[in-house]
């Protein structure tokens, strides 16, 4: 087995489309025999990969799934590294030290499979050698792409001894450097599949779409399996015609698919011994004057970057997690997919062509780890590579190519530049006109159809927006004027990772501005924590004794590894949403943000609520609200607290849950809480002798406030961000600072004007900046105390804030919260679309984001009033009017079982220790959370310089 040249695998038959077929298929799925050794040279050449099916295993072998990827079953470990290489970039040899898995299988064949058949795989990562009963079949290179191979006159009815050996790392790994976990392994399935004599070996349908007239056209192409001829049929369509090779078929008036109207026409296409069936949808992509266009009508793209991930069985496929995914991508209004960085499971395309996404199919390539050599070797413009990226790209094309949702073919990621990426576009373009090219990594857009970019800022992306608008300079050259003509997309952009991202809105301002801009795709959909043995949490990089890992880089979705929505996706969803509905003073606005359809399926229903009733409730009469068309209806409803508009599908589609609720729009106009009339000074025990604060209210134990400006911090503040200015991290800034470690003085504390009035200076060890504060005081009850906050900053503060609020701990642990205000989701000011007023509750469970690396989460704003389950009893803070004093008239409050000292020190959510007390947090101002991990910072309209603030809270212990 060779695998250190610079060639694509061998042997296999010419790629074909993955068709839906009547030719007998059989799956060798299932249990194998399996050996692994730890290099190419111990790999025992013993005989057991003959045509002996009574060879004897020995003891170092064992059995395995297929598929499978072998480090989660129990040989060896998984890794993980995000751009570099875990060996010395020595191209094309793999480390010597390479784990090789030997798969045997022994199987008897059908009578059906005996003439023609095919052996396939659609997944071995990452090179391997097939031999059928001592025949090498050939050697299959890129881990995502199918290899067929020939097995005809091999085959036999009993007996057959299949041998598969599986390099984890091979030449082919230097064109696979995805940020992902290293998973070896037969990992997609196996099946032998017949290729009846005079049968379908290969279809090619190009669909059409005339916007113009409403017709459509299939440019048909087909391989027939030795001398035969089909009928193609498409009953809808009454399309009923004899092919013997292809050509144009006018398919008169039809329906166009988009990823918002997903009509498909079912056809077949039938020899006397295979019928072949197919989805057609009609549908133009193109671009014009520098905009995308699909079937004439500009689309922008709401998309986001997709991996195969499951925490327990890695990139192997299954049906339900791929359903979840559309699923949840559908119900937050996600409509575009890019399956970064490799072609996802077939099945996919299926989906996405029946529930409607554009998608951007990516070939399995990177070369990510040669930047660390300023791409010098880079097999992107190595000559002698050339194959291998152009085998890697027949093979992605050719599979899905009869797919309407791919609407762009990406050439890879992160892979340099170089004329094999060149050769790659020109063979495609050739080969299927009728989508777009794309890939990022060549920012001069010789090649592509689309300008792309990952990570752009906003002022960039803006200028974008413009560039086309404004004549190109003198000195332009070609590749330049040509770039201008181009969409834009951002490729990647808003890394989700942990409590992010922040600037969806911002981004989306833009897309909306300027008509160039197309859109984007998120990064990224599903976070890829393992799961640990006793299956309470997830791993990530260094789990797993690596030497050389990326960390928790890996952990970076808008949905966990188990599909749970993190607060990222609800924002988006917010931003995605098809129609937007703005609730104001004088009436509600209503925007249509389909490309190609009206609100004709949709209902408006509005309620009105005060005093948490509902007081009334009805629909929403529109006329036709054409794409991209605005309409203002007058408020149904003038006193009410609430005001809500929510659009509902008329009928709901498989996919939308009962009650799914696609946007929403709301004013509240909230009543101010009941200002006590009747207080005293309150008793001086209720209050610690040295701290000054408060220890208890009627039975309730508590300590605070306490002034508090930290916060643990989240992915995006321990990275410096891409910002023009170059800081470091919020979190190194935090601690350099001292942050995290302020003490309290107590200046003062007397009784005045019928209240105690406590004064302290909070400041960091070592500094002089500090926030004084003054806490007023008063008595309403022997349960209930009101207590005026106000807070000045003084002195220079060298870093932001995280949060100007305070501290609170009550004795017992949390047991959940109810709320009138912003929910049922935590927000930051960067990240607060989603969540809506009302009355709101959370379990204890829910009250923090599970974030797989422990940081802050789970502020939950607008609070008006809060009532704090412990198992002590129930603290109730409601704020009370602001009135002159320009006090805040709503907070934001944390709850929380752990402190965050404790957060902060814990490297995993499922390491994570309680203390059996509740930790509150009562905000007056939040800092965003930006998108440093990957991306700018936060913008500094979110950021929290030092400031004043105030409050009134009337605090409670609630019985019972
Ligand atoms: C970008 C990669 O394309 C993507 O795979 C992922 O690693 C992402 O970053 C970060 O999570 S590349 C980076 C240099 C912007």
């Amino acid at each position: 087995m060779n695998i250190a040249r610079k060639g694509p695998g061998a042997g296999s038959r010419s790629p074909r489309a993955r068709l839906v077929s009547s030719a007998p298929r059989r799956s060798l799925n299932g249990t194998w025999q399996f050996r692994v050794s730890p290099g190419l040279a111990a790999a025992p050449d013993d005989g057991w990969d003959t045509d002996d099916a009574g060879w004897a295993t020995g003891e170092q072998w064992t059995t395995i799934p297929v598929p499978a990827h072998w480090v989660l079953e129990g040989h060896g470990k998984p890794a993980y590294t995000n751009t570099r290489f875990p060996f010395p970039i020595d191209p094309p040899h793999p480390p010597a030290e390479n784990p090789i898995g030997d798969y045997r299988l022994v199987f008897d064949a059908e009578p059906e499979f005996l003439d023609n058949a095919v052996l396939r795989f659609d997944g071995i990562e990452s090179a391997a050698e097939v031999r059928l009963n001592g025949r090498l079949l050939g050697e299959t290179r890129g881990s995502r792409l199918t290899h067929e191979f020939d097995v005809t006159g091999t085959l036999r009815a009993a007996g057959n001894v299949l041998a598969v050996r599986v390099a984890q790392f091979s030449d082919a790994s230097y064109l696979e450097d995805q940020d992902m976990w290293w998973l070896p392994g037969i990992f997609r399935d196996v099946d032998l599949v017949a290729v009846p004599e005079r049968g379908i070996w290969d279809v090619f349908a190009v669909t059409d779409f005339e916007a113009a007239d409403g017709t459509g056209t299939i440019d048909l192409t087909v391989e027939f399996n030795g001398e035969a001829s089909g009928r193609f049929r498409v009953p809808e369509l009454e399309i009923d015609v004899e092919v013997t090779g292809g050509g144009v078929i006018g398919a008169g008036q039809v329906e166009p698919w988009t990823a918002e109207t997903p009509r498909l026409y079912a056809a077949t296409l039938q020899t006397e011994t295979e019928t072949v069936e197919l989805q057609l949808g009609f549908r133009r992509v193109e671009v014009k004057d520098s905009v995308l266009l699909v079937n004439g009508a500009p689309i922008q793209i709401r998309g986001v970057n997709r991996h195969e991930h499951d925490p327990d069985q890695g990139r192997v496929f299954s049906a339900e997690r791929l359903r979840q995914d559309l699923v949840l991508m559908k119900q937050h209004n996600v409509n575009a997919i890019r399956t970064s960085h490799y072609p996802s499971h077939h099945e996919l395309l299926r989906l996405a062509d029946e529930m409607g996404f554009y998608v951007v199919l990516e070939c399995d390539l990177e070369t990510h780890g040669f930047v660390d050599l300023d791409w010098k070797h880079n097999p992107s413009a190595d000559p002698a590579w050339r194959e291998a990226y152009l085998d890697r790209m027949h093979r992605t094309v050719n599979r899905d190519k009869n797919h309407a949702s791919i609407i762009m073919w990406s050439l890879g990621n992160e892979a340099g530049t170089g004329e094999n990426l060149e050769a790659m576009a020109a063979w495609t373009r050739a080969f299927d006109p009728s989508r777009l090219i794309h890939y990022e990594g060549d920012w001069s857009s010789t090649y592509v159809d689309v300008y792309s970019r990952m990570y752009a800022s906003f002022e960039e992306t803006r200028q974008i927006g413009e560039e086309v608008l404004t004549p190109a300079p003198f000195s332009a050259t070609a590749a330049e004027m040509h770039r201008r003509e181009l969409p834009f997309i951002q490729c990647e952009y808003a890394h989700a990772m942990g409590n992010s991202p922040g600037g969806l809105g911002e981004y989306q301002d833009l897309f909306d501005r300027y008509p160039r801009l197309a859109g984007g795709f998120v990064w990224e959909w599903i976070e890829h924590g393992i799961r640990t043995e006793d299956g309470t949490g997830y791993l990530y990089g260094g789990d797993f004794e690596e030497e050389t890992h990326d960390g928790n880089f890996v952990i970076d979705g808008l949905v966990s590894a188990d599909r749970k929505v993190r607060p990222g996706l609800t924002a988006l969803a917010h931003w995605y949403a098809p129609v937007r509905i703005d609730v104001s003073d004088t009436g509600i606005r209503i925007q249509n943000r389909h490309d190609h359809r009206d609100l004709s399926h949709l209902r408006l229903v509005w309620r009105a609520e005060s005093d948490g009733k509902q007081a009334a409730d009805g629909e929403l009469k529109l006329d036709t609200v054409a794409p991209w068309e605005t309409v203002e209806v007058p408020l149904p409803e003038q006193d009410a607290e609430i005001i809500t508009v929510e659009a509902v599908h008329l009928d709901r589609p498989e996919w939308a849950a009962e009650g799914h609720v696609i946007a929403r729009g709301q004013r509240a106009w909230l009543n101010p809480a009941e200002v006590p009339l009747e207080t005293s000074v309150p008793q001086r025990e209720a209050f610690d002798a040295v701290s000054l604060r408060l220890q208890q209210l009627g039975g309730l134990k508590l300590d605070g406030p306490v002034v508090s400006l930290w916060r643990v911090p989240t992915d995006n503040d321990r990275r410096p961000g891409w910002d023009e200015i170059k800081e470091p991290p919020y979190a190194a800034r935090w601690e350099e600072l001292g942050l995290d470690r302020l003490r309290t003085r107590v200046v003062s504390a007397e009784e005045r004007d019928g209240a105690l009035v406590v004064r302290t200076r909070t400041a960091p060890p070592g500094r002089e900046c500090a926030v004084d504060a003054e806490y007023t005081w008063r008595r309403v009850s022997d349960t209930a105390v009101t207590v005026e906050i106000g807070l000045t900053p003084d002195g220079v503060w060298p870093v932001e804030w995280a949060r100007l609020g305070v501290d609170l701990v009550l004795e017992g642990a949390p047991q959940g919260m109810d709320w009138r205000g912003l929910g049922p989701g935590p927000s930051y000011p960067d990240i607060a679309a989603g969540p809506y007023w009302g009355d709101h509750h959370a379990d204890a469970d829910e009250l923090l984001t599970p974030f797989v690396l422990p940081q802050e989460s789970g502020a939950r704003a607008g609070v008006r009033r809060a009532s704090i389950g412990t198992e002590q009893g129930t603290l109730a803070v409601t704020v009370l009017p602001g009135g002159t004093s320009g006090g805040a008239e709503e907070v934001a409050v944390t709850v929380s079982p752990y402190s965050r000292k404790t957060l902060a020190s814990t490297t995993h959510q499922h390491l994570l220790q309680a203390d059996g007390r509740t930790h509150v947090s009562i905000d007056l101002f939040q800092s965003g959370v930006g998108t440093a991990a990957c991306g700018e910072g936060v913008l500094p309209r979110y950021r929290l310089a030092a400031r004043p603030g105030r409050v009134t809270l009337l605090l409670e212990h609630i019985q019972g």
